[in-house]
């Protein structure tokens, strides 16, 4: 068979690195974009870092844009490059969308101009979906985003949705309800839960300060939710799909069972801090996956419960290891 080539933006975020492993399974020559950096931000493709093929790019720059196109010559190109930290995109509204919103036009021009042939993944958002209409939402579910983050990323969205109707580009938009991981960011809530019960369970920290507990996620594990963005582009026509468990829970009930889970009652640890609330928050999102498990066959493989333990295992292992190096570090003379 010929060489398959893909093209990641964003292969250093959580979504990126799990993407990357896939695509490397399935035997794809992989590419990815980075930006660079003073300091290393490649630790979640460290181990890959010999398989992957890594290109400076960024989402701000048209010709940087058109010239990876012409130098990797991609089959596929997936977007996740993005300002992803919803309450960043109230400090930084303007700069959140030219990444976004504009940057996922400068990437679909690019291919139109390079190679309108590639197929093309932009990563969308359940934050679109705001203070939605309906319950669950779906691809028809009108948008009323909450945040500049939500704004940017429904241009972004109806841009893919635009160059496929206008110009018939293979373009497909995900509309990922949220997705998590070990790998995920410290700042979303999920990790700072299972973060800081692992240093609370091993005596690093004593309180673990949050905001809106009552708002409520559909979570899921990111690596079920990067073999939904494989499939989109691998279907006759291009389309658009909700992927999410179907589930919802509240911040409470990730913190209850994550504190649960090592022996704590989260109560005794928690605090409710009122800077942490957002100007305007998305109280509830529950999708409904219905399209995506009858026209891709996926479907999640990993529960709530699951989900939540298998992130405070990973943090306690990870709090321990880090408490061991300063240890040893100490020790030094
Ligand atoms: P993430 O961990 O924050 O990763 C974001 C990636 O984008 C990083 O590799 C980052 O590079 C890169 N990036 C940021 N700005 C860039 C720019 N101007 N040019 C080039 N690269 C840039 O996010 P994630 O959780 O993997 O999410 C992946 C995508 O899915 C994002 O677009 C996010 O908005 C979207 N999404 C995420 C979820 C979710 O629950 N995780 C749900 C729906 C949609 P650096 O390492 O240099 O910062
Ligand atoms: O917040 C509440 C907060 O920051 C979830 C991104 O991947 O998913 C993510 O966006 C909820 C919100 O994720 C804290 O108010 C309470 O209601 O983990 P989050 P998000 O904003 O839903 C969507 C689908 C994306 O596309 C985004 O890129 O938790 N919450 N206390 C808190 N949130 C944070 N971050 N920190 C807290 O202390």
């Amino acid at each position: 068979m010929s060489e398959r080539r893909a093209l990641v933006t964003g292969i250093s975020g959580q979504d990126g690195s799990y993407l990357a492993e896939l695509l490397l399974e399935k035997g794809y020559r992989v590419f990815g974009t980075v930006r660079r950096s003073s300091s290393d931000n490649l630790q979640r493709i460290q181990h890959l870092l010999r398989e992957v093929e890594l290109l400076h790019a960024d989402l701000l720059d048209e010709q940087s844009l058109i010239a990876m196109l012409r130098r990797v010559r991609p089959h596929e190109v997936y977007n996740l490059a993005a300002q992803s930290y919803v309450p960043l995109s109230w400090e930084q509204p303007i700069l959140t969308a030219e990444f976004n919103a504009v940057g996922v036009a400068r990437l679909l021009e690019a291919i139109r101009f390079v190679d309108p042939t590639i197929r093309f993944y932009q990563a969308s958002s359940s934050e679109m979906f705001g203070q939605a209409v309906e319950v669950p939402q779906n691809e028809d579910t009108p948008f009323r985003p909450r945040s500049p983050y939500g704004v940017a990323k429904t241009y972004g969205h109806y841009i893919t949705v635009n160059y496929r109707e206008s110009y018939g580009l293979f373009a497909c938009s995900g509309i990922l309800f949220n997705h998590e991981s070990p790998r995920r960011g410290k700042e979303f809530v999920s990790r700072k839960i299972t973060d800081g019960v692992a240093r609370i369970k091993l005596g690093i920290a004593s309180e673990l300060r949050l905001g809106n507990l009552s708002a409520r996620r559909d979570w899921g594990y990111a690596k079920d939710y990067v073999r939904a963005m494989w499939l989109m582009l691998q279907q006759d026509r291009p389309d658009d799909y909700v992927v999410a468990t179907g589930e919802a829970h509240s911040v409470e009930d990730f913190a209850r069972l994550a504190f649960a889970h090592v022996g704590l009652n989260w109560r005794n640890f928690v605090r409710v801090d009122p800077a942490l609330f957002r100007p305007a928050e998305v109280d509830r999102l529950i999708g409904d996956a219905t399209k995506a498990r009858r026209e891709l066959g996926w479907q999640p493989t990993v529960r709530f419960p699951e989900l939540v333990a298998l992130m405070v295992e990973a943090d306690l292992e990870a709090v321990a290891a880090e408490a061991r190096t300063r240890v040893e570090a100490s020790r030094r003379p």
